[in-house]
């Protein structure tokens, strides 16, 4: 392509028709307009023509069945490389205070919600036995679908008198063995609760039962001009109560912030049955304490979340996406700070991935295509922003990039042109979930064996942000492929460790020195995904003990015989 003007290059594309900045599957019928500066050479960032939709495979994928404790194996029937992280690996024992499921209980469920509410199918329950990472199995023989609040209500009621320790369950997409039974915890799954109640179109205020899925709420709310204040790559199957329950992030935190702030009120049932009304839809509201904020990221543990009152912003006309380049993390960090400086409120995401992460999506991804061939780059940058005026947002963007670009910020770039270049360039920030999924699925039997991922969600100042990849390198030589990605604008990094396999060996080598590295610099655990299982027992790098005591007292407090979602979030040692 002959090299032309940098301005000529430049152009946003505007969702002021029906779409919304979903991931689709692109189409791409031209190529993204790239940016080039005087005095850099230019290439044109060819959009990939590639992926197929996301949405339903957590699904399927959590319908594959069995793995045995501690041990890696590959199965028959569907060439999965999985490892079961269970009780006997976690080293926590099932509770004797706990009682076992009988007949009665059966019957009275059947009685309560009806036969097909009820589950026992072997195919059903090791579907939601499982979680979405396929790590974390338990043993549940029954699965719950209540319909309303009051089904909910006589449940826990029941559960509570006979001492039987239940899970909560959305759309079983949580990273941390939050989801999951870790023993025969009877799982209660929201899925049937999924009506919309109520829009309020004045103040923006969306009023739903908690298993509503995302993504149907986004689809939803797109057509009546608002937007719902989360985005995540799990949309087609996470629930919003889910979210709730986790405090989830994404793509849109930087601007929308957290659910904290967005959610307006919660109906939540407590442990014995009592059901929690707070589901008001008042901005301000400082009548004593606020309890609602004890259920938003305490992940089931401290009640069921059934209804959501959520301040939902408004959807904007005009969206641009930039995909750009830079030499080091340096220029990324410099980068965001004059983002923020110049763009401000309109930016809508800011995300980035190292080379290796790129690196992983081009090897494995279908038909993906590197959007900058001609030259490698160490870091990537994806920045979004959303206005109301098209000409005017795009052209602030443009300048910006091109200010960027002279004072060697950014080294390449594109933006996208249309909302399918937009779509193919989010699905490289996405797919690199969805390549570690792959593995899982076992695509050919080298690609399986290059399969087994830790994963650490970590929140740390932006400055010191990669310095822990860089440092996990060298300590895991060529046994392990250390990426880094995540949401720059949060100073939220993902640390993704992949190995051939699980081993114990490599994991001593990564676990404690990722937290203690992390509490050093004053960093989080979790910045989004929550303890779960995975980190209950590591909640003092991130908080005092002091913090973590009062946290367990309001656990017995308001769940005194510990039936919601047991092992999780707190040290099991400070519950008994
Ligand atoms: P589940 O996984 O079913 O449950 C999560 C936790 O919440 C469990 O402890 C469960 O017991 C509890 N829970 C669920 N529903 C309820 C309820 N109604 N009441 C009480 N407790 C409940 N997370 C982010 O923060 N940011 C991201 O960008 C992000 N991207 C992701 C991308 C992919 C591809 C995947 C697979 C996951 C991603 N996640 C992300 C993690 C996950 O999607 C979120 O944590 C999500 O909020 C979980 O919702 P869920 O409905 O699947 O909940
Ligand atoms: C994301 O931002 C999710 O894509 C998952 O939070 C992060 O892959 C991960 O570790
Ligand atoms: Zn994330």
């Amino acid at each position: 392509m002959a090299r032309r003007r940098a301005s000529q290059f430049l152009a946003g594309y505007c969702c002021s028709q029906s779409h919304s900045l979903v991931r689709r599957p692109p189409l791409c019928s031209q190529e993204p307009a790239s940016i080039s500066a005087p005095g850099l050479p230019h290439t044109h960032g060819k959009a990939t023509s590639m992926f197929k939709p996301p949405s339903k495979l957590y699904r399927k994928l959590n319908s594959q069945t069995s793995c045995d404790i501690m041990q890696v194996h590959y199965s028959r029937t569907y060439g999965i490389h999985q490892r079961s992280f269970t009780s006997a690996a976690i080293n926590i024992q099932r509770s004797p205070s706990f009682s076992k499921l009988n007949s009665d209980d059966i019957g009275y469920f059947k009685s309560m919600l009806g036969d097909k509410n009820v589950v026992q199918d072997e195919d059903r329950l090791s579907a939601a036995n499982v979680d979405w990472m396929r790590k974390y199995k338990g043993s549940s023989q029954l699965l719950l679908l209540p319909r309303n609040t009051e089904e909910v209500s006589k449940i826990l009621h029941h559960c509570n008198s006979r001492h039987l320790a239940i899970v909560p369950q959305g759309g079983n997409t949580g990273l941390v063995g939050g989801s999951v039974p870790v023993y025969d915890e009877v799982i209660i799954s929201l899925a049937s609760m999924d009506q919309i109640i109520s829009l309020d179109k004045v103040n923006g205020i969306l009023i739903c039962e908690a298993g509503c899925i995302l993504e149907n709420l986004n689809s939803f709310l797109a057509n009546e001009g608002f937007i719902m204040p989360l985005d995540l790559g799990a949309k087609g199957s996470c629930q919003i109560g889910g979210n709730v329950s986790t405090n989830a992030g994404g793509l849109h935190f930087i601007r929308y912030g957290s659910l904290h702030g967005n959610i307006l009120g919660l109906e939540v049932v407590l442990a014995d049955g009592t059901v929690l009304d707070m589901l008001g839809t008042l901005r301000k509201d400082n009548t004593g304490y606020d309890l609602k904020h004890l259920f938003i990221g305490s992940e089931g543990s401290l009640g069921i979340v059934t209804k959501v009152s959520i301040l939902t912003p408004p959807k904007l006309l005009s969206t641009n996406l930039a995909l750009l380049a830079c030499k080091d993390f340096l220029s990324c960090q410099k980068l965001l700070l004059e983002a923020k400086r110049e763009l401000g409120e309109a930016i809508s995401a800011f995300e980035f991935m190292d080379s290796d992460a790129m690196d992983m999506v081009l090897a494995h991804m279908d038909g993906a295509r590197n959007p900058f061939p001609s030259s490698s780059y160490n870091f990537y940058v994806l920045i979004e922003t959303t206005g109301s005026d098209e000409s005017y947002d795009k052209a602030k963007l443009e300048a910006f990039l091109l200010r960027s670009m002279e004072g060697g910020l950014i080294s390449d770039g594109a933006i996208a042109q249309d909302i399918n270049q937009a779509s193919s360039f989010w699905q490289i920030r996405e797919k690199l979930m969805f390549r570690k999924a792959m593995c899982w699925q076992g695509m050919s039997e080298a690609t399986v064996k290059a399969g087994a991922v830790y994963k650490y969600d970590l929140s740390l100042p932006v400055e010191k942000l990669y310095d822990i990849v860089e440092e996990m390198r060298p300590r895991l030589g060529e046994k392990a492929k250390v990426v880094g990605y995540g949401h720059l604008g949060d100073g939220n990094l993902h640390l993704n460790i992949i190995t051939k396999q699980y081993d114990n060996n490599i994991l001593a080598q990564i676990e404690p020195f990722v937290y203690e590295w992390t509490s050093t610099h004053r960093g989080s655990i979790s910045a989004e995904h929550g303890l779960g299982l995975m980190k209950a027992d590591k909640i003092h790098y991130s908080k005092s003990p002091e913090t973590v005591q009062l946290m367990a007292s309001i656990k017995k407090l308001l769940d005194p015989s510990g039936i919601l979602n047991p092992y999780k979030v707190l040290p099991q040692s400070m519950l008994q």
